[in-house]
């Protein structure tokens, strides 16, 4: 095979997961923009992620939230996906939106609190067996926002006293990603604030538990890239989380703000062994489009992936580790690069092309009439999470 074919071949093995909250309506604390023709319930969120997948061709998998995509038969969710040509993916948990949830949830001092943040949890477990899902995300809103609230130490404690009973229900096959986040909605101690601390507490765990980056949970410059060569060498990076941000957590679409970054991302997980099947990382999307149409926008960002992606094999990686052996700092750097002002799209369209997809997923979109069949079918579309 040509350096050139092995590209392409990679490229078409490429997964993205999109998420099921992508596809309804979304916003700020301040205002919720309703776009016509949003999905109603889960199965319509999946009919949208089937879309994507249809025209990029490298989207076969979708995230459910719970309880935001509570259904009464999760076999029968999985199935109607399946008939669809997607399957469901990650179970992402939901600790944070309920009442008794103030003071934290897993991590809360009073330990009837702790009891029904981890029988949540538990439950997720169940809905991965009725599913097939291999992955539960957990991410936990826990925090306290004035120094002395409560004993930072023993909420690392209850913690971990948590996930070791989640983790031991665990099935086959099964594992936990502990996503990090450094503020918000605690504004002074984060209990997962950072990769430092997900990693100690999954490497206590086991195999089984595996650390997510959400692009979007660092303080700003913070060399991302340095974090998931390090998980990656530790065998502990589970995947991403993808979104792109400015300030804080903006959940804007991936490779928008900063496409460098995601490129060098990218370059460290194809360089750390992470790029394929085999190797675990789960790419997935958590993005919020308040403001742009969703379906085209998870598309946009589907295929911001694969440049990043594309420029990150393209890489010469005979030529740097040359450069870097000689200690030629400037020559190492152009070799990078040259990689990165590729312009990839030529051969993303004939990678398309060879998929038996339209070269242009965007355009074919349009074209399709999903947009103003939904527009027309569904009256009454929801909330991306609370009650959808
Ligand atoms: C938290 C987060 C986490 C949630 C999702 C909706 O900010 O990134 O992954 O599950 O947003
Ligand atoms: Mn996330
Ligand atoms: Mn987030």
């Amino acid at each position: 095979m040509t350096e050139l074919a092995a590209v392409k071949a990679a490229l078409k093995t490429q997964a993205v997961e999109t998420p099921s909250w992508a596809y309804g309506n979304s916003g700020t604390r301040f205002k919720v923009f309703a776009q016509a023709g949003v999905p109603r319930d889960p199965r319509e969120k999946l009919d949208d992620a089937a879309k994507v997948h249809e025209f990029t061709g490298v989207a076969p998998t979708v995230a459910l939230h719970i309880p935001w995509d509570k259904v009464d038969d999760y076999a029968a969710l999985a199935k109607y996906a399946g008939e669809r040509g997607v399957k469901l993916g990650a179970i992402n948990s939901n600790t944070f939106q309920d009442d008794d949830y103030k003071l934290g949830s897993i991590c809360h001092p009073d330990a009837a609190v702790r009891r029904k943040a981890v029988d949540h949890l538990l439950e997720c477990v169940d809905i991965m067996d009725a599913t097939g899902s291999a992955d539960l995300k957990l991410w936990f809103a826990d925090g306290t926002n004035y120094p002395g609230q409560d004993d930072v130490r023993e909420r690392q404690d209850r913690l971990a006293e948590g996930l070791a009973e989640v983790y031991a229900r665990l099935g086959e096959g099964q594992r936990m990603l502990l996503e990090y986040k450094f503020f918000e909605p605690a504004f002074y101690t984060t209990d997962v604030p950072d990769w430092g601390t997900a990693y100690a507490h999954c490497l206590k765990l086991g195999t089984k538990a595996q650390v997510v980056v959400d692009t979007g949970h660092h303080a700003p410059g913070t060399n991302i890239e340095f974090i998931v060569a390090t998980l990656l060498r530790e065998g502990k990076l589970g995947g991403f989380d993808f979104n792109s941000r400015f300030y804080a957590d903006d959940d804007l679409m991936v490779g928008a703000a900063d496409p460098f970054q995601l490129f060098r991302i990218m370059y460290e997980v194809v360089r750390g062994g992470g790029f394929g099947a085999e190797s675990g990382v789960a790419f997935m999307l958590d993005q919020c489009h308040n403001i742009e149409a969703k379906i085209p926008a998870i598309i946009r960002s589907v295929m911001n992936v694969q440049e990043a992606t594309a420029k990150a094999l393209l890489v010469d990686r005979g030529a740097l580790a040359a450069a870097q052996r000689e200690g030629d700092v400037l020559g190492a750097n152009a070799v990078l690069m040259d990689a990165y002002n590729t312009d990839v799209r030529p051969l993303l369209r004939e990678v398309r092309g060879e998929m038996g997809l339209d070269p242009e997923p965007l355009a074919a979109y349009a074209r399709s009439g999903w947009a103003e069949k939904i527009v027309a079918e569904r009256v009454g579309g929801r909330q991306a999470g609370w009650g959808a």
